[in-house]
């Protein structure tokens, strides 16, 4: 029996998702949002598989319409819906420049994490009618193995079988600290840009928490070296100044990997091509970002040949894909239950801070510096559980359900749980939050 608050809870999820469906796809949240989002339409099928397998099928197959001729998946596919505003929209990605975009629909013209594959296990397992979604996987692993096959030939530069991000855009966490070093670096000039005029910064409850104008005239920058470059993945591999190799993005493909053998499997299909992706991304991801000191998992800047030390919690999320061996797995739990994650006593936080508490420019407000994201929450407690450290993974998921019981379907939350000011941050009614509260709910 569920408890009277999670019922109501529930409900008011599933309403939000409802509120965001524009009749082809859902939108990550009512306004600051208004288009789809590639990662979100992973985690939002999630959800709707629970109690709507038309909409979680045709969230995919909106995104997977856009996807580019070499295999690309957009980071996000534009609406239509009047009044939407966003920056930066078509006209400043000008993907119709591009021989791979797709024709009859507009996109932008980077990527983000491969969540699909492991995004479409979970919706078969958890489909109230599984003949029906095993039809759905047969549709889209063909999809889904292209865009896999996209990213190991063209952002896999040296073979290693990690692949990179050129943008902060393209792992999903804008914001993080991580990406302070690289883009730093860059030399933009504010006269050789383009004009442009953020539109993010209208939603008063998100304006403060924002990325910054420096931050986003580098956002801007790269975009406009790619469209001046016409999206040609040579051009791009070899001028990008931001070359990321993350392990989030790398540990979601490990993953997704994972869940494509066994839907390949299931299928009938010869899986041997996405068996090597999983063995050789696993294996690099262990010899080349492990960080042994930490215990856990760094980043690596291809342009400037160095490691970028991760203290977010990316580091820990290769445990969704069984990257780590048991050992390295344990290290990756005393990290979390130390003070990295935790503070000074053992309820001061909400699990899990996506920043080190100990760093000195933590700001528990900060879009991705700090606050608590429920897809986050949701990935590490998989990996926790695939480790079978129940004990945690039942406290993530206590915290995230608190989280949201407390303060609402808020895009991110202040990790301070005895806090006066803490509260919800960013826009309400966020899809994904709903989407993945449904999932938790039913553990
Ligand atoms: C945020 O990113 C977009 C750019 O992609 C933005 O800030 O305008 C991120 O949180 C990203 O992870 C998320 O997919 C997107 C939509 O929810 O918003």
């Amino acid at each position: 029996m569920r408890k009277p608050t999670e019922e109501s809870l529930l409900a008011a999820a599933k309403g939000i998702l409802h509120k965001n469906w524009t009749g082809t796809f859902t939108k990550p949240a009512p306004s600051l949002y208004p288009h789809q989002w590639n990662w979100d339409a992973g985690f939002i099928a999630i959800g709707y598989a629970h109690f709507d397998l038309d909409k979680a099928e045709a969230e995919l197959r909106h995104l997977f319409r856009a996807q580019w001729k070499n295999g690309m998946l957009p980071q996000i596919v534009f609406g239509q819906e009047a009044g939407a505003r966003y920056f930066p929209g078509p006209d400043f990605w000008q993907t119709d420049q591009a021989a791979a975009a797709p024709q009859g629909v507009v996109t932008s013209g980077i990527t983000m994490p491969p969540v699909h594959g492991f995004a479409l296990w979970r919706m078969y397992e958890v489909s109230a009618d599984p003949g029906r979604t095993k039809a759905f996987l047969r549709e889209m692993y063909p999809k889904v193995l292209a865009f896999h096959r996209y990213l190991y030939r063209h952002r896999d530069p040296n073979d290693e079988a990690l692949v990179y991000v050129r943008h902060p855009w393209e792992p999903g966490t804008d914001n993080s600290p991580t990406w302070d070093r690289p883009l730093r670096r860059m030399k933009v000039q504010k006269d050789q840009l383009p004009a442009y005029q953020r539109q993010d910064l209208q939603n008063p409850k998100a304006a403060a928490h924002r990325p910054t104008d420096e931050d986003y005239d580098r956002f801007v920058f790269l975009v406009d070296l790619f469209r001046r470059n016409r999206y040609e993945e040579e051009l791009l591999d070899e001028l990008c100044p931001f070359k990321v190799q993350d392990p989030l993005f790398n540990a979601i493909l490990a993953w997704s990997n994972e869940c494509l053998i066994h839907i390949g499997s299931l299928l009938g299909e010869n899986v041997e091509e996405p068996m090597h992706w999983h063995e050789h991304t696993i294996h690099s991801l262990n010899e080349k970002l492990w960080n042994e000191a930490e215990g856990c998992y760094d980043a690596y800047d291809l342009v400037a040949g160095e490691r970028l030390p991760c203290r977010t919690n990316s580091g820990l999320m290769p445990l969704i894909g069984e990257v780590p061996t048991q050992e390295q797995a344990e290290r990756i739990l005393k990290k979390l239950e130390s003070r990295a994650f935790c503070g000074q006593s053992p309820d001061e936080v909400y699990w899990c801070p996506t920043y080190d508490l100990r760093a000195a420019d933590i700001d528990f407000e900060k879009y991705w510096r700090g606050p608590v994201w429920i897809n986050m929450n949701w990935l590490l407690y998989q990996g926790l559980l695939r480790y079978d450290f129940d004990e945690a993974a039942e406290r993530l998921r206590n915290d995230t359900l608190a989280l949201l019981e407390r303060y609402g379907f808020y895009e991110y939350f202040d990790p301070r749980r005895h806090s006066k000011t803490a509260e919800g941050f960013g826009t309400g009614q966020f899809s994904w939050s709903a989407a993945l509260y449904i999932d938790l709910l039913s553990r």
